[in-house]
């Protein structure tokens, strides 16, 4: 528990809006209600909705008229005693009222305080606060499901029965060690721990396979459309994005810089990103387009060739060996000009583009696993699963060596570690602060 009580205004304050709320958590947060609210009722018990005025105790003038709500440690979201006044959306009105609260013992909080005194006061694992800032920041129905999910506590129950597991494997090994005669546990031979350590290692990829694909759903796919001049791209793009964004022109090279839109399709969000068309050319304005094309290029996830399927040539044989060891999706364009049964047809400037739609959520149909199943949702949770996973490699590596079990332990315990970090039990202090500076204040 802490001894200061924080205060913030938790709804957005950038415009006027019908009702605002300003948190308050800590041990003084109903003084410092006292002092500034009243009530007919000021018994406060938790869990009420009180009815009545902010009045500020210098002036004595009434504020807003407000309802309260309470609740009483530790039956909070942080664990602490809480208070949300609901006073009325008005910038000015809010601000005094947060005013008030700081003139009468609060501090302002920090962004993702509440929700970091709720990790603290075991409230919530690491894993729930990252989901709810998750939750926040989700702009669309997958990301929600995948933050609802997380912050409903799968990730805890997809991996403790591991942890439980690996933790009672460690203790079995130690007691055997330290206590060889009591053995009313009997004696784990290096072949039981192989089998255990062999099973981990498939739930570990298993885990972290799924993991990666709610990466694909979360963060969405950087997608660049590329090819040579004037086949099609920056019409594709605009095609994709349903809106006017690049320049089209019938002239060879009218594209140099990058132009990045979003556009999200049923199974997946693209990052879209269209390039300068890719030819030998003098003019060095557009050499640097098609240096930053290439680029783009180098960090793909996924590309797109865009081909005019009415004039295909060695240009274009070359861009298609460039491409080769890509993620990649080649697409004829102009099939209204050059109809073709071969490959991915559209036709971009008539918006005709709905067989590479339809090819593209194909391609991402399986990342949808990731909503049906917990999954790990984050860099931070699954470089701490992949290092668990090192651990239990090396472990397996130690075992099949024949090294004595005493030994193999300090490799089982490690992963031990890694998985409890994940759930934030172990964490560092800057590592936390990391964390929680993503937040916005109030939550
Ligand atoms: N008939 C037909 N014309 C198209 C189609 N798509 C694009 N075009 C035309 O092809 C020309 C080039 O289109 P852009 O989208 O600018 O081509 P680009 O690949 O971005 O060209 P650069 O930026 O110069 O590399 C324009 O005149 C478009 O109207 C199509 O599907 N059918
Ligand atoms: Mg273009």
């Amino acid at each position: 528990m802490f001894n200061d009580t924080i205060v913030a205004i938790s709804t957005s304050t950038l415009s006027a809006a019908a009702i605002n709320v300003i948190r308050l958590s800590g041990n003084s947060s109903f003084d410092v209600l006292d002092k500034i609210f009243v009530s007919k009722d000021n018994n406060y018990e938790g869990y009420r909705i009180y009815y009545g005025f902010i009045v500020d105790p210098e002036t004595n003038e009434k504020v807003d008229e407000v309802l309260v709500n309470t609740f009483r440690s530790p039956k909070s979201f942080t664990g602490e005693d809480m208070v949300e006044i609901n006073c009325h959306g008005g910038l000015y009105v809010t601000r005094k009222i947060l005013t008030l609260c700081l003139s009468c013992g609060a501090r302002q909080a920090l962004n993702g305080e509440f929700t970091k005194r709720a990790f603290l006061n075991g409230k919530i694992d690491l894993t729930q606060a990252e989901a709810i800032n998750d939750l926040i920041v989700a702009d669309n129905k997958d990301n929600a499901k995948l933050a609802m999910n997380s912050l409903s506590g799968s990730i805890r129950k997809l991996l403790e029965p591991m942890i439980d597991a690996v933790e009672q494997c460690v203790a079995h090994i130690e007691v055997n060690i330290d206590y060889p005669e009591y053995d009313d546990n009997g004696i784990i031979t290096a072949k039981e721990v192989k089998s255990l350590v062999e099973r981990w290692l498939k739930e570990s990829e298993n885990i972290l396979n799924i993991a990666e694909s709610s990466i694909v759903v979360k963060e969405g796919v950087k997608t660049v459309i590329v090819g040579k001049p004037n086949v099609g791209k920056s019409s594709l793009l605009n095609a994709l994005l349903d809106q006017d964004k690049a320049i089209v022109s019938d002239i060879a090279g009218t594209t140099r810089d990058l132009v990045e839109g979003e556009v999200r399709l049923n199974n997946v969000t693209l990052h879209l990103i269209d390039t300068a068309g890719i030819r030998e050319t003098e003019s060095s304005i557009e050499q640097i387009g098609i240096r930053k094309s290439k680029e783009a290029l180098a960090q793909a996830q996924l590309v797109i060739v865009v081909l005019d399927s009415s004039d295909i040539d060695d240009e274009d044989h070359q861009l298609l060996e460039e491409t080769e060891g890509y993620n990649r999706i080649v697409v004829y364009n102009k099939s209204d000009i050059q109809p073709t049964d071969e490959g991915i047809t559209i036709s971009a400037s008539n918006n005709d583009i709905s067989q590479l739609i339809d090819v593209i959520n194909e391609m991402f149909e399986e990342n949808k696993i990731a909503l049906t199943q917990p999954a790990l949702t984050n860099e931070r949770q699954i470089s701490l699963m992949r290092k668990a996973k090192q651990s239990m490699e090396q472990s397996l590596q130690a075992l099949n060596d024949e090294v004595p079990l005493d030994l193999v332990t300090e490799d089982i315990q490690n992963a031990y570690r890694y998985l409890k970090e994940i759930l934030g039990e172990y964490s560092r202090e800057d590592l936390l602060d990391g964390i929680f500076s993503r937040f916005c204040v109030g939550k």
